[in-house]
């Protein structure tokens, strides 16, 4: 059993340090170093990452690079990639890496090579996808697909339908991209409003093909097909494919396995949009700027598995991390992207994050006894700006931010991308240096108004810079963070690729259902419910009300 990290020299002497930090503020560091902020920068593939605004000194990171090595974080990474079970609890090994590993890599499970494997199925999903973008792909009634429609939840959706909105740009606009995850019927239903069935098809994303809300949606547009086309069912092979890891099941559900897209249980759900659940963003943005958005994750990948820790960015990303949530007291965490077109990417991290390191017990199930996982939120500047940046700014608790920013924009013209990129850096500068009660009172505001137009200053921000939002950027961006969120769960040795968590409301929510629909409770008697007041009430609560109907 490896030493708890907490009570190794490496974490007291930062815990210790903390405190010598929380007296000192980037204005004097600043001030000290006339090139902090450009000694403090590093870069990966064109990436520009600027950490000098993070509430750090050149000591901070020699402890917590020195924390990196004790925990063994490197050793770690070099299991990851040599398809090591690393996911303990559920016996896998953790091979995203290997999704976008050009063919002449070689990655073992169990002695053999999966790389051929992924990519018969990336050149099965291209020919699939060109058919659907050249129109050769058409319905039951010979009429051409023109509407995608892709059914999954979670890790089924967050990626692909995050990666459509950053790529719009480059995706081929006749066709209509839609996502439905939410099991209520909301979503489902304007998803498919306005669609024609016989021109859509549905891509049904389940790695077990068992998720409640991915079948139920399922269903329904099974229904909404067969509806629309007068009920033949053997338009469902020309409307359906589904993407899964269960064969068997898709052919229950009635999906041919001819139509049936690949993945493997070595690829957890959060981590698996450029695997065949990518397949809609495929379709969209066609099968070419796919790969190019591999090329990105690959980049960032071999950047990880290579450079050293002073220079290597998910690493030294992942320990600030760790030094906000485990030695300063942080709570959270907020991306702010300055591109609309990242708007789902806080929503795709949060997953990422929160369901990897939401956790307390160690890998050896030991409870642990330092934060871990910080609440990731955010939404794209300058909205945010308008709205919540008020806390930022002069709340009390510490928020480090990410900044994401592009310095060309998708569509030239105007003065946007300039008076947006001028906001991300005055943001960034206002929140590290602020604006002291003297510099206030010299503008001639009136006394009793300083305390309240006073900035203190000193949150921390970390910039990220690309030239712009293109196919391969994304991919570097999201294998930054899977890397980052690596980093943080070695060092506070948990696993961060099981989701244990959201298993309790799932089981629950199937007993519920049955106490919302046993016929006793449909004919308004009163049958014996068997859970805590509260939700017994709620229980009958719900049925009254629905029963007016
Ligand atoms: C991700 C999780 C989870 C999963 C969904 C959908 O890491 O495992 O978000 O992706 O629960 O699961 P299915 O793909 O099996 O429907």
């Amino acid at each position: 059993m490896a030493a708890r990290i907490d009570e190794t020299p490496e974490w007291r002497a930062l815990a210790a340090h903390a405190a010598a930090v929380k007296a000192l503020h980037l204005r004097d560091l600043f001030a000290a170093d006339a090139e902090r902020g450009t000694r403090l920068t590093l870069e990966v593939d064109g990436l520009y990452v600027d950490y000098s605004k993070n509430l750090v000194t050149d000591e901070t990171l020699a402890l917590l690079f020195a924390l990196a090595e004790r925990a063994g974080v490197t050793e770690r990474r070099d299991a990851m990639f040599a398809g090591e079970p690393i996911n303990v609890t559920e016996d896998r090994a953790v091979l995203h890496v290997a999704l976008r590993a050009p063919a002449t890599e070689r990655i073992e499970v169990d002695g053999i090579d999966v790389v051929p494997e992924v990519h018969r199925v990336l050149a099965q999903m291209a020919d699939f996808a060109d058919r659907v973008r050249e129109g050769m792909w058409t319905g039951h009634t010979g009429k051409r697909v023109r509407n995608i429609v892709n059914v999954g939840i979670g890790g089924s959706d967050l990626g692909p339908a995050m990666a459509y909105e950053a790529l719009r740009h480059f995706s081929q606009r006749d066709l209509t991209l839609r996502f439905v995850s939410n099991v209520d019927a909301a979503d489902f239903w304007e998803a498919v409003h306005g669609l024609d069935p016989a021109e859509t098809l549905f891509v049904v994303c389940s790695k077990t093909f068992s998720t409640l809300e991915t079948l139920t949606n399922a269903k329904s547009a099974r229904d909404w097909l067969l509806t629309g086309l007068g009920g033949d069912e053997s338009a469902v092979a020309k409307h359906f494919v589904a993407v899964s890891t269960n064969t068997e099941r898709v052919q229950e559900f009635g999906i041919d396995p001819a139509n049936m897209f690949e993945f493997w249980d070595w690829v957890g759900g959060r981590y698996s949009f450029e695997s065949a659940i990518g397949l809609s963003l495929m379709i969209a943005i066609g099968a070419e700027q796919f790969s190019e958005m591999l090329g990105g994750f690959h980049a960032v990948d071999e950047h990880f598995r290579n450079e050293m820790p002073e220079r290597n960015v998910p690493l030294v990303l992942g320990l600030l991390d760790v030094w906000y949530s485990s030695f300063l007291g942080a709570q959270s965490q907020a991306i702010l992207p300055y591109s609309h077109s990242l708007a789902r990417f806080p929503a795709y991290l949060q997953q990422l994050e929160m369901e990897s390191n939401g956790k307390s017990v160690t890998l050896d199930g030991e409870p642990v006894s330092w934060d871990t996982g910080a609440v990731v939120w955010g939404q794209p500047g300058t909205n945010g700006q308008h709205a919540y940046y008020q806390l930022i700014h002069q709340g009390t608790r510490l928020v480090p931010c990410d900044f994401i920013g592009f310095a060309q924009a998708a569509h030239a013209g105007g003065d946007h991308q300039d008076l947006l990129m001028a906001n991300f850096v005055a943001q960034t500068e206002a929140l590290a240096f602020g604006k002291t009660g003297a510099e206030v009172a010299a503008e001639g505001v009136p006394t009793s108004q300083v305390p309240h137009r006073t900035f203190a200053g000193n949150r921390p921000t970390t910039s990220i810079l690309a030239e712009r939002l293109t196919p391969r950027t994304l991919g570097q961006l999201v294998a930054l963070y899977e890397h980052r969120v690596f980093t943080q769960g070695a060092i506070w040795q948990i696993n961060s690729f099981d989701q244990w968590g959201v298993e309790l409301g799932k089981a629950l929510a199937k007993r519920i259902v049955l106490d919302l629909q046993s016929p006793a409770l449909k004919s308004g008697a009163t049958p014996a419910l068997e859970h805590d007041s509260s939700t017994n009430a709620l229980i009958s609560k719900y049925r009254e009300l629905r029963d007016l109907r």
